[in-house]
């Protein structure tokens, strides 16, 4: 009988311990699930980041090695802001829409123009070519609906990299 009496808290004890690890794991599920489902209808952001830096001219050639051609994106605000949507483009028909990708307030994800496998911090366009005219151009940052949210531009005396 003793046994059987000091067995029940314990039971009782191991019981609450999977609920609430049961409603913490539905917890943490939910808002994962919620967010992936509205990242790919809803409109993307529209502002709170900033094209900051444009490496437009590398050290080689970056016809044949592109990923060296890099623009920085950085979010300036105070919240964590979601790239998923936002188009990185120049004006010769290169566009890149950004994959879903959380940007941390005051973090820069650099976008290469050639292919590879993301990680955190770089993105691939996949354009697998150079992209940034040596001889000036402009790199923009468009919202999902199209709206600007920033641009940088460089003329063709600017050296190597455009700071914006
Ligand atoms: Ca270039
Ligand atoms: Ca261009």
């Amino acid at each position: 009988m003793k046994i059987e009496h000091a067995r029940r808290p314990l039971a009782v004890a191991l019981l609450a311990v999977l609920l609430t690890a049961l409603m913490l794991m539905a917890f943490m599920v939910r808002p994962a699930s919620a967010e992936t489902n509205t990242g790919a209808t809803t409109a993307s952001i529209t502002s709170g980041v900033k094209i900051t830096k444009v490496l437009y001219n590398p050290d080689g050639n970056e016809l044949y090695a592109p990923n060296g051609e890099k623009v920085s994106i950085k979010n300036v605000s105070r919240r964590t802001k979601n790239l998923q949507g936002v188009v990185l483009s120049d004006d010769d028909g290169h566009a890149y829409r950004l994959p879903y990708y959380n940007l941390s307030a005051g973090s820069t994800v650099v976008v290469r123009s050639g292919s590879g496998e993301r990680r955190y911090g770089v993105l691939y366009a996949g354009w697998n070519t150079a992209v940034w005219n040596n001889t000036g151009d402009v790199a923009r940052l468009k919202a999902s609906s199209g709206t600007l949210i920033d641009r940088c531009t460089w003329g063709s005396s600017s050296g190597t990299t455009a700071y914006c």
